[in-house]
């Protein structure tokens, strides 16, 4: 798995149980469950660059789409309308991408 060693698989397990259903995923509650919200400044970056699979420096909407598969490989692909409240709420500088300092924010928010 992508993040063992930065996150618990218990809690990956439960943060994704709880957002099965389509239209279910909620960003905060789901980086609060998972236990990202409590990581390091650096441990944060390092989630980000599990995320930006193309290493592009930025998750592209098609990256946030597959967002849950980086904490299990069957885990559903986000619905359009989940993607786009995400990239919204992360992409403060409106350049339709989420940046690293984005990133960040979104996990303390
Ligand atoms: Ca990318």
């Amino acid at each position: 798995m992508a993040f063992t060693g930065l996150l618990s698989d218990a809690d990956i397990t439960t943060a994704l149980k709880d957002c099965q259903a389509a239209e279910s995923f909620n960003y905060k509650s789901f980086f609060a469950k998972v236990g990202l919200s409590g990581k390091s400044g650096d441990d944060v970056k390092k989630a980000f660059a599990i995320i930006d699979q193309d290493k592009s420096g930025f998750i592209e909407e098609d990256e946030l789409k597959l967002f849950l598969q980086n904490f299990s490989a069957g885990a559903r692909a986000l619905t359009d309308s989940e993607t786009k409240a995400f990239l919204k709420a992360g992409d403060t500088d409106g350049d339709g991408k989420i940046g690293v300092d984005e990133f960040a924010a979104l996990v303390k928010a």
